[in-house]
């Protein structure tokens, strides 16, 4: 038997990931696209009191640019309506040129519409606005979760938004530009407790220095990355992609990990650990694992990312 993306899915299965995560954007978007806004926007300003988020990029916002000018040329009401037609997934342009966007152009449009609210440049949520008693359990829920998981919650929603990618046919996709890679005297090495494969190593701090070109040289030619709560992205140059426009200076904080021989002559190597995004650095470490799966050539067959449940799973490298 030899292993196929399907089956290297498996791999440590007794890894348990924060499936709070997708259950409350299920739970989310059953609300109606009123509740949705004025939840997000409750969530936010109370997460926004322990956590701080970083302004994003200046190339993010240009790209979004022409859209925000738009929304504020609109009127109160227009601008409400323009908001709720991204929740509801509706066929008009600004949902069009939305569904375009890379995350990070996404949630630095939101992070600007957030700013011309509170400005009240743009439509506030109604002052006084009372939550649907669903929404404010969804509210509830929010609120019991660690700070990873909560960013996590609040950028799924965002990138769901908009009009159907399946439906729009052929388009380009708008990311912000690549940053170079690290210069080598800038870079560092991560040290894993438990693990000395050079290929593993390799991928943390080539990933830690931007260096994506070298990063994927480590990929099988089939091979695949599954980010937390998502389908594989498989082949070379769909992962190399993803790395472009949506890995750019994350910071790779693995502190430990197990491997261990599997079939065929493959290997594979939990590993578990922080990770922080730029958006919110140092203030948020999210509990992460990295289920790699090697083939005989040490090369990336399958590795999965998982955002876990509890930092207890930190500890967890069992099969
Ligand atoms: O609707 O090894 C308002 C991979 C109200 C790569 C609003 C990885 C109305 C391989 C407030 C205006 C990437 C997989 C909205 C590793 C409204 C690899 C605005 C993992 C929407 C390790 C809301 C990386 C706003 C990871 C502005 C796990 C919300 C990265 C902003 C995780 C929310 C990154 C933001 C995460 C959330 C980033 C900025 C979870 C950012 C989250």
């Amino acid at each position: 038997m030899s292993f196929t993306i399907d089956s290297a899915r498996s791999i440590f299965p007794s890894t348990l990931a924060a499936d709070v995560v997708p259950a409350t954007i299920a739970r989310f978007n059953q609300l109606s696209a009123e509740d949705q806004l004025a939840l997000i926007w409750f969530a936010y300003l109370e997460m926004g009191q322990t956590i701080t988020i970083a302004a994003p990029g200046a190339a993010s916002m240009t790209l979004a640019e022409n859209t925000l000018n738009e929304i504020q040329q609109m009127t109160a009401l227009e601008q409400t309506q323009a908001m709720c037609d991204l929740a509801n997934h509706a066929d008009t342009p600004i949902c069009r040129t939305y569904t375009t966007w890379s995350p990070n152009i996404k949630l630095g449009f939101w992070y600007r519409l957030g700013q011309l609210m509170e400005e009240g440049v743009v439509a506030p949520i109604p002052e006084g606005y009372q939550l649907s008693a669903n929404a404010a359990a969804v509210l509830q829920g929010i609120r019991g979760l660690e700070s990873g998981q909560q960013i996590t919650v609040l950028r799924n929603a965002v990138v769901d938004m908009g009009f159907d990618s399946s439906k729009l046919g052929s388009y380009s996709r708008v990311s912000e530009p690549v940053v170079p890679p690290k210069e080598m005297s800038q870079r560092t090495q991560v040290n894993i407790e438990g693990v000395t494969n050079s290929t593993v190593l390799e991928y943390m701090n080539n990933l830690n220095a931007n260096d994506f070109n070298t990063l994927i040289a480590l990929f099988a030619p089939d091979g695949a990355l599954q980010p937390p709560f998502q389908k594989p992205v498989v082949g070379k140059d769909n992962v190399l992609r993803f790395f472009r426009e949506e890995c750019q200076n994350l910071k790779l904080i693995p502190e430990r990990g197990i491997e261990e021989p599997a079939e065929d002559g493959y290997a594979q190597v939990k590993v578990t650990g922080k990770v922080q995004t730029p958006w919110f650095g140092g203030n948020v470490g999210m509990n992460i694992a990295w289920r790699f799966l090697l083939n005989p050539e040490n090369k990336i067959f399958f590795v999965a990312i998982d955002l876990l449940a509890s930092p207890k799973e930190l500890l967890n490298l069992a099969r």
